[in-house]
């Protein structure tokens, strides 16, 4: 007799759907009822939870087990022999022991970047990181791969957080639609990427937000390589990777040299305008930033720049820029040169104008959802201080001790003995993965938890099976979304897939700490108390919550948190009476010269925005062999590398798709569907052709999220772009990810 159908709702990072089961298998999923606009990531969820390549059991590299220098040059080569789970627990426990007692905790890494899943209790980063702090602490990480040079720059110029930035102090989609008259997109606004966002977007309101822009008559200026980077209806202009910064400073010129610049919000709210002038007229250096000198840069015509200047200053102007434009080299000048040319337009604090950065990036970003604060397992402190710039890891591990710069601050990079990583996939993220797979081979053991064999657990020394969160109870809830979820356990446990708190637990229990970690309580008395917990601090501001046995009942609720009056006009207040009201900026005003940034003396970041021309771009000497600008932005079709077992498989085990332009197609003999080496000094990728004029000529674009495999030869048979990236941080202030700045050449491949 066929098992009995039943089903219920969770939520994930791209959204809530309704998950069916037949009693030990996810057998289909179905969107969420109220959500305008689901994304259709769930359809690969049977496939991949109960995917082949989900990790059975703990697993140990035959090489390490076999002990001395553990052969750790064949991480990534060597077989793995499967171990019971006591037996397993009791090694890594007493490697955990050995490595604190011989190098301390400052030897561990436990920074362990990744987006994990959604549900606030079995949040894998937050399990490792409670599990390392009571354990004597790690080496760190911070800031993110998808900011970290914003995260650097803004709080400079603006004295705000970039997180609260783009959450709290940025024009709502509602103001938006209603003033708004004309939105110059820097890198577009992708519907694809709001599809999902930290810990879950129940309403996908974007494309619907830009219908209404449509009704409102609003003109859009999509700037970007790319003119799917934008819903339909805007105009296309197609720049040249890397070179936006140009761009703004040939529309800077002209706004200052025919009269255009708002000179009472230059006075009253912003300082060191003048610095900044004597370098776009050229009184500085002897190069006027005219839109003759942009346009040889960034390949948009002087002209058009002029006319955009021009109703860029006569209409309501919201200047957005998308996140992309800071994960390359110099990252922090399209930034800041985005602030400097909206302060010079002075619509910021007024309705609708002014600067926005990462609309679209996320779901979160633009929503009037009142913030509610809570719901977090406490990770207590990391007596460890010190840490890494995130994307720093390769250098860190092949550079033990060396000094590097961050910020202003001199610093020197850890001896790492041993690294932990729990939610997250390196060799997914990370740049120039050929370099990151050296880096890998330094330290002495290397521990991954998790539910798939991906390119990372390969190259650990030991990997221990984790559950997803089909497998386990939890609680979702997301910042900037309304709604509160009970995420059932749907399923059992795939394999012997445990949960990460139970991993920790029993490690702590044999390393005499299990008290400091669970305080006694099991994973279901956590989250009780969790939620209790928020469930009072809600009722402190009237809003009433059912209690947990309820809520699984109910399995989710809408808050009463979205209102469009919580759209409050960013920066009003200062604008209003600036010395009332200042920024924390050292000047209290929004700084287009920093003297604070002046004084770290980076020849690549002076004191005020300018351009550099990057090491990689088309402009550059290695254009001439490698004559195509790589952009890899983040996959449609899924969460990074998220089930992409079950997308490969679709495909027929062929690599993703590159996107290229037909003239560029032509002249390589290259045909939609053929399949394509990609290729530059760092490595070289397989990759499906899609030719398309959707790009501009000179870029070819191939999404992050392929599971890395290579072939003997070392070439990655899935079209994973990291094997072609530079590992280089954007610059001394940021040290981000510089993903962008990529040069590659394209050849077919024969059948
Ligand atoms: N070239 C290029 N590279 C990029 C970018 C780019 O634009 N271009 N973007 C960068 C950005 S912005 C980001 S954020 C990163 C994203 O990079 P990651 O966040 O590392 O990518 P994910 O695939 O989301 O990795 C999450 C991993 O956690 C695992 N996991 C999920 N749930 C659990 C759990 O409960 N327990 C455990 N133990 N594991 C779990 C998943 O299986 C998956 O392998 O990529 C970066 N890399
Ligand atoms: N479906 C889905 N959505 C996601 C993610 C995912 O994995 N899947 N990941 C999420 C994460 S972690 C993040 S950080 C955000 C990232 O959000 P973003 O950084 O905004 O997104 P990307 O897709 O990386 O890049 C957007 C576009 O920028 C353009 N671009 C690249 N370089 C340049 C440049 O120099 N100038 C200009 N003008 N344009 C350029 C490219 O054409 C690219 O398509 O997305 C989030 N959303
Ligand atoms: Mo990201």
């Amino acid at each position: 007799m066929a098992a009995k159908i039943e089903s219920r709702v969770t939520t994930s990072h791209w959204g809530a759907f309704r998950v069916f089961t037949d009693g030990n298998r996810i057998v289909g999923t179905e969107p969420f009822a109220a959500d305008p606009n689901p994304s259709r990531i769930p359809e690969a969820l049977a496939a991949a939870v109960h995917h082949k390549t989900r990790v059975a059991r703990p697993s140990f590299r035959r090489g390490w087990l076999a002990g001395a220098d553990r052969a750790r040059e064949r991480r990534g080569r060597d077989e793995f022999v499967e171990l019971p789970w006591d037996e397993a627990l009791d090694i890594v426990a007493a490697e955990l022991q050995r490595v604190i007692a011989t190098h301390g905790n400052g030897s561990i890494f436990g920074g362990s970047y990744g987006w994990a899943s959604a549900g606030r209790f079995h949040h894998a980063l937050s399990q490792l990181h409670r599990f390392l702090n009571v354990s004597g602490g790690y080496v760190s990480s911070v800031a993110s791969y998808s900011t970290a040079a914003a995260q650097a720059i803004i709080p400079h110029v603006f004295g705000i957080p970039f997180l609260k930035m783009y959450l709290d102090d940025q024009n709502a989609w509602p103001t938006i639609a209603r003033h708004t008259q004309t939105l110059v997109m820097f890198g577009g606004i992708n519907p694809k990427n709001s599809q999902v966002s930290m810990g879950g977007v129940t309403h996908h309101e974007t494309d619907g937000w830009f219908r209404a822009f449509d009704r409102a008559g609003m003109r859009r200026i999509n700037i970007s390589p790319q003119i799917t980077d934008s819903p339909k209806g805007a105009e296309w202009l197609a720049v040249i990777p890397g070179t936006d910064t140009a761009l703004m400073l040939g529309l800077a010129h002209v706004l200052e040299t025919e009269g255009l610049v708002e000179r009472d919000f230059l006075a009253r709210c912003c300082t060191g305008y003048e610095r900044f002038r004597a370098y776009l007229l050229g009184a500085s250096d002897g190069i006027a930033k005219t839109p003759e000198w942009a346009a040889a840069i960034c390949g948009i015509d002087a002209e058009v720049q002029r006319t955009l200047a021009r109703s860029m200053a006569s209409t309501r102007t919201l200047i957005t820029v998308a996140w992309s434009l800071q994960r390359a080299q110099n990252g922090e000048q399209p930034y800041w040169m985005a602030a400097t040319l909206a302060s010079m337009l002075g619509q910021i604090g007024l309705p609708g104008g002014g600067i926005g950065y990462g609309y679209g990036a996320i779901g979160a970003i633009g929503v009037s959802v009142k913030r509610l604060e809570g719901l977090t397992f406490p990770q207590g402190e990391n007596p460890v201080k010190d840490f890494i710039p995130v994307a720093r890891i390769a250098d860190m591990l092949l550079n033990p001790g060396a000094p590097y710069d961050f910020n202003g601050a001199r610093r020197n990079y850890a001896d790492i003995r041993l690294v932990y990583w729990c939610g997250g996939n390196p060799f997914h993220h990370h740049q120039d993965l050929n370099r990151l797979q050296e880096a890998f081979r330094q330290p002495e053991t290397v521990i991954v938890h998790e539910p798939w064999w991906t390119a990372t657990a390969q190259r650990a020394d030991i990997v221990l099976p984790a559950t997803t969160p089909y497998e386990r109870e939890d609680i979702g809830r997301a910042m900037g979304d309304s709604y509160l979820f009970h995420m059932p356990q749907l399923i059992a446990p795939v394999g012997e897939a445990r949960n990460d708190f139970d991993i920790f637990s029993e490690l702590a229990q044999r390393m005499g700490i299990e008290p400091a970690f669970t305080e006694g309580r099991s994973a279901t008395e956590w989250l009780s108390q969790m939620y209790d917990k928020f469930r009072d601090d809600a009722r402190a501001q009237q809003i009433d919550l059912p209690e947990l046995d309820e809520l699984r009942r109910q399995n989710w609720i809408d808050l009463p948190l979205r209102s469009e009056e919580f759209a409050a006009v960013p920066f009003a207040g200062f604008r209003e009476d600036p010395e009332a009201a200042p920024l924390a900026t050292p000047s209290g005003r929004i700084e287009i010269f920093s003297a604070t940034v002046a004084s770290f003396d980076y020849a690549e970041c002076p004191g005020h925005a300018c351009w550099i021309a990057p090491d990689e771009w088309l402009g550059s000497q290695m254009a001439s062999r490698y004559p195509l600008h790589l952009v890899s932005p983040q996959p449609g079709d899924k969460l990074h590398s998220q089930m992409e077992c079950a997308l490969a498989d679709a495909r027929g085990a062929r690599p993703g798709a590159i996107e290229i332009n037909s003239a560029d197609a032509d002249a390589r003999g290259l045909k939609d569907g053929d399949l394509a080496r990609v290729f530059n000094e760092r490595g070289a990728c397989r990759a499906r052709i899609h030719v398309s004029d959707d790009i501009r000529v000179g870029v070819v674009s191939l999404p992050t999220g392929a599971w890395l495999d290579a072939d003997s030869a070392g070439t990655d048979t899935q079209g994973n772009p990291n094997i072609l990236t530079r590992d280089l941080g954007t610059s001394r202030i940021g040290q981000g990810c510089s993903a962008h700045t990529t040069l590659v050449e394209v050849v077919r491949l024969d059948p």
